[in-house]
Order: C-alpha cells, then structure tokens, then sequence
C-alpha cells in the first residue's frame, strides 16, 4: 500500500513543479525558433504527472534513466534548472558544458542517467545500474523509462528477460503517449495493451492513469516497495500524452486539432489546479505568487544561459577517444 500522504503541501510542491516543467519547455520551444537552441528538441508538455508522481515515490539514492524527452527530469531530481537551459543552449555553463545538448542530460551527482537518443538503448543500460545496486547491496531501486515505440525494440525483451532471471530492482515504465513519432500505438501492434506484453516475462505489470500525479505515485510507489524488498521487477504502462510535436519539426499531420483538445480537458496541471481549489489548499493570491516565481525562475534560466559562454572550439576534442598513434590521420 502507498505509504506517504498526499497532504496539501504535496499538492503545492506538485502544482508548482509540473507548471515550472511546463512553462520551462515551453520557453526552450521559443529559443529554439531564435535559433539559440539548435538540433533536436523533444518537449514532454502534456506528460508532467508521470514525473510528478513517479519523483515522489523515490527515495534519495535511487536511480532515474530515460529517453531523449529528458529535460525536466533531472530537474526533479534536484539538477539546477539554470544548468539544463545552458546545455540546451550549449553553453559551457551547461550540466555537460554543452557537449550534449537536449538528448543527452546527465547527472551523476543527481543519480540522472541520461538522456539517450537510441530507442530503446536505455532499457538495457537501466537494467545494468540495478544489477550493479543489486550486486552492491546499495538498496537503490532503478526507474527505467521508456516510450510506447521503443518496446517493439529486441533490447525491450532481452532486458526483460534477464531482469526477471536476475530478479533486478528495477520498475520499467512505459510513458505511453500515443505516438511514436507520427505512427500511432494502434498501428504498431494488433492489441494497444502495452502492459500484457509484462506478461510473457511473468513480470507483474498493469495500465496507470498517467494525466493524475495520485495514481501514478500509487503505482509507482507499489512498484518501487516491491523492487527495494527484493521481490524484482515490475511493468507499467503510464497512459499519458503530448501536446507537442515529437520533436520541434513535426508538422502533426497524423492527428486531429481535436484529439490533442479532448486529452487538454484532463491536464494533469488542471487537475492539480482544481484539487488546490477545491480543498481551498491556496488562495487565489498565493496560486499567484506561485505562477510569479515560476516564471522569474524561467527567466533566470534563460538569462543565465545567454550570459554563458560558448565552448572553445578546441573542447571539440575533450571526451573523444583519440589513437594518438593512428597512422593515418593527423591528430596533431
Ligand atoms: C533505434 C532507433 N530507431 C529509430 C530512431 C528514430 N526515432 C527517434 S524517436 C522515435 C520514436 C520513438 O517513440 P516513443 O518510443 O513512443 O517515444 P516518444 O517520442 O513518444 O516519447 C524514432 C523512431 C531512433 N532514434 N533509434
Ligand atoms: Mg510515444
């Protein structure tokens, strides 16, 4: 059973999260059409309970690894925001001094592990970390994230297999949005269940409302109790969507103004919204205040940022392997 309390300032902390991830993405999209952020951009507008709720279910130690829609959740995990913005912009001031930009966050120090632009490469690597806490007697509980197109990869069902061999403490999450780029779960596979597929492997699995922070905190916090006693791995599939394109280029031909609408009436911000209110958690004045912070504090991200210099081009070289006798390149 869920051990922690959904108080009331749970439900301020969640609102003010999940509209700070929400309005930090919202301005990477702005830099991205001034040009200061360049390459891929994938947003996870639309997502923000998965995180909401998944965050609060971990303890200090454990371990977070994910795909490349990777910007807010090193900033759950207590990463300086500021840091994120810089990265997307590749600055030096950046979390890997802007040598990775926005499909590679990392933080070692925050227990973030990327931030990987392979679908489906980080299954196996998630895998990897709750064998090494398993070995390590560490008590750490890996969350392995995923998204609906990655698991008709093989890495999916190999990893599964072992974990369950292996009885890993790892809880593999599905952050089913619908899409995979522009193909729809529907015309993947011939049954859109996702978590049946836990159960070739014998690995408990079940679907989970992902527009509300509650019931993926429930879910997730099962997953995670079961995991850390040394019970393995669990399956959810957490049905969530996006309000954006896949990435910045997506001119969205697959899907109706409409349907995008129709999940808007659930957002998992509104929701938080709506509980604060009704329970009179906040007056309309603090709900302000609020909203003010979150804003200057996307403002400070994007000031730091810009105020940050870029690497020198000599940095192209830094972290790249190099023979320095390879006889058939000058290197120097
Ligand atoms: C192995 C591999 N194949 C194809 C791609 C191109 N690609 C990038 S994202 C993506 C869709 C993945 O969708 P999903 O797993 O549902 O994640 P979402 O973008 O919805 O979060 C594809 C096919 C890739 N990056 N890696
Ligand atoms: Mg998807």
């Amino acid at each position: 059973m869920p051990k922690k309390k959904i108080t009331k300032k749970v439900y301020l902390q969640w609102y003010e999260d999940m509209l700070f991830w929400r309005k930090f993405e919202d301005k990477a999209a702005a830099l991205y059409i001034q040009q200061k952020i360049r390459g891929f951009l994938h947003l996870y507008n639309g997502q923000e309970a998965v995180l909401a709720g998944s965050a609060f279910a971990m303890e200090e130690n454990d371990r977070m690894i994910t795909a490349y829609r990777n910007h807010v959740q090193p900033i759950a995990l207590g990463v300086d925001p500021r840091k994120i913005m810089a990265e997307l912009c590749g600055k030096t001031g950046g979390t890997s001094e802007g040598n990775g930009g926005s499909m590679h966050m990392f933080s070692k120090e925050h227990n973030f592990f990327g931030g990987h632009g392979i679908v489906g490469g980080q299954i196996p690597l998630g895998a990897g970390l709750a064998f090494a806490d398993k070995y390590l007697e560490t008590g750490a509980v890996t969350l392995c994230y995923m998204g609906d197109g990655a698991v008709r990869q093989g890495s999916f069902h190999e990893t599964m297999n072992l974990a369950m061999l292996w009885n890993l403490p790892v809880v593999f999450v599905v952050e089913n949005n619908g899409y995979a780029m522009g193909t729809s779960v529907e015309r993947t596979a011939n049954h859109t269940d996702i978590y049946k597929l836990g159960l070739g492997y014998d690995m408990p699995c079940e679907p989970v409302d992902g527009m509300d922070p509650v019931t993926v905190y429930q879910a997730m916090q099962t997953a995670v109790d079961r995991a850390r006693s040394g019970k393995g791995p669990s399956f959810l599939e957490i049905r969530t969507y996006r309000y954006k394109g896949h990435s910045m280029s997506d001119a969205q031909h697959y899907r109706t103004k409409e349907e995008v609408a129709e999940y808007q009436k659930r957002d998992p911000i509104g929701i938080v919204h709506k509980v604060i209110q009704d329970k009179k958690y906040a007056t309309e004045a603090e709900l302000k205040e609020i909203e003010d912070r979150v804003k200057d504090l996307v403002n400070e991200c994007v000031q730091y940022a810009d105020e940050s210099p870029f690497p020198d081009a000599s940095n192209l070289y830094k972290n790249v392997y190099i023979q320095e006798d390879y006889p058939f390149i000058k290197t120097h």
